[in-house]
């Protein structure tokens, strides 16, 4: 009897839980997350930064876009990237979402030597709800995002009428000069 009691409680208390982190996530924001590998495995860094930023407390991930396979932007002595963009609502705020992101860049060992450089894993804030934030540890916008197809192509997949200052996404895709090599590599992970 008094383990029933135990094991119902349990169960009470775990539903509890379950409960608050539902409502935290309801009153949460809506992000865009850039996800980028140029070393290694790069189709399993991509699928365990994804299985890691679902594991981030007050955060669910909610659209995925597909895999593409993209030419160096930048610094381009480097091998091909494959990109995606995640959708997200989470309670966390912006610094601390990027906090989380950048231990998860940590965990999955990217090494930062060159600026634009080869990286495991590169997790970018894309947009976080209506946010404009202008700091040099955070900008959000992302202040490349507008230029880069290897960014835009995918976060289409997931969002094809987001608008940037009254412009529709493809009209940003046409004019980005990488948009030609942003080939699809997987269409789900
Ligand atoms: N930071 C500022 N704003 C943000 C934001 N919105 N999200 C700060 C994330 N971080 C932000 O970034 C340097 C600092 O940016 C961080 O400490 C953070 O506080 P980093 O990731 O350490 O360095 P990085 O990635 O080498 O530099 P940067 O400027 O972030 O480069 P990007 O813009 O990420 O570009 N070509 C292809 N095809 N595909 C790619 O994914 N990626 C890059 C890197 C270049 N070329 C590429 C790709
Ligand atoms: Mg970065």
């Amino acid at each position: 009897m008094k383990e029933q009691g135990i094991e119902r409680k349990k169960v009470e208390q775990k539903t509890k839980h379950q409960k608050i982190k539902q409502e935290k996530i309801m009153k949460a924001e809506e992000a865009y997350i850039a996800l980028g590998s140029n070393i290694g495995n790069r189709f399993e860094n991509i699928q365990n930064a994804i299985k890691a930023i679902s594991m981030i407390e007050n955060t669910t991930v909610i659209k995925l876009s597909k895999i593409y396979e993209t030419d160096p932007v930048g610094y381009v002595e480097q091998d091909k990237f494959l990109n995606m963009v995640v959708k997200i609502k989470t309670g966390l705020d912006p610094w601390a979402l990027l906090e989380r992101l950048q231990n998860i860049e940590i965990m999955l060992k990217r090494e930062r030597t060159i600026r634009w450089g080869p990286r495991t894993i590169d997790l970018d804030i894309l947009t976080y709800d209506d946010l404009v934030l202008n700091h040099p540890k955070l900008t959000i916008p992302h202040p490349e995002m507008l230029k880069r197809a290897f960014v835009l192509i995918p976060l289409r997949d997931i969002d094809p009428n987001i608008k940037f200052n009254g412009i529709g996404i493809d009209d940003y895709i046409k004019n980005c000069s990488d948009r030609h090599t942003v080939v699809l590599y997987k269409a789900f992970i």
